[in-house]
């Protein structure tokens, strides 16, 4: 991380539902998903410095929604809208100029991604941005659908892999190694 050098001109640091319910006692639990904070807040401190835009999406979802496990969908209920667990850590920084972009309001599908049918692609586009620096939970779910929709759309991506927490072991493996196919960079 050392390594990377900010340009507010054309970087963006995207987080991805650092959330309540994905963290230790919350409804979807990812282990160690609290340890992410502090290394999030610390390239949030950097991008405050250096002016560099900050993205946070949440997961949001309204009640009846179809990746609930009460639906036949795969998850427990989590993030529902204006609960506690949808709240974001409370540790984590959240810049009073950040953009917040809320998914997985949909009645007929989810949407792990934070491009999918939001339009960021738009406003990354209108606001000049050229790389993408991704971190958040799950690894192997939504941050791994933001990250792949983010190179699809042109943007050179990379995913900081310590501000990361993955559902499985396996799913983190196989995440990995499809960003690398991608031309993601794991940083
Ligand atoms: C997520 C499972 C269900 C995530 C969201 O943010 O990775 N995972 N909904
Ligand atoms: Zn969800």
């Amino acid at each position: 991380m050392s390594e990377v050098v900010l340009d507010s001109k054309k970087d963006v640091f995207l987080v991805v539902d650092v959330q309540v319910d994905f963290c230790p006692n919350g409804a979807l639990p990812i282990k160690d998903g609290d340890k992410v904070v502090p290394v999030i807040n610390k390239w949030v401190e950097m991008c405050i410095k250096e002016g560099v835009l900050c993205i946070f999406s949440r997961d949001f979802h309204p009640l009846r929604h179809p990746s609930f496990n009460t639906e036949g969908g795969p998850w427990p209920v989590h993030c529902v809208q204006d609960s506690e667990g949808a709240k974001f850590h409370p540790d984590l920084i959240v810049p009073k100029n950040s953009i917040i972009v809320t998914k997985g309001t949909r009645f007929d599908k989810d949407q792990n991604s934070a491009f999918d049918e939001t339009g960021l692609n738009v406003l990354l586009n209108r606001v000049g941005i050229k790389r993408v620096f991704v971190a958040g939970l799950a690894l192997d779910v939504c941050v791994l659908a933001t990250a792949i929709d983010s190179v699809r759309y042109g943007f050179e991506t990379f995913l900081i892999k310590d501000g990361c927490r993955a559902v499985s072991e396996e799913g983190e493996r196989a995440a990995i190694s499809k960003m690398k196919e991608l031309g993601i960079k794991i940083i």
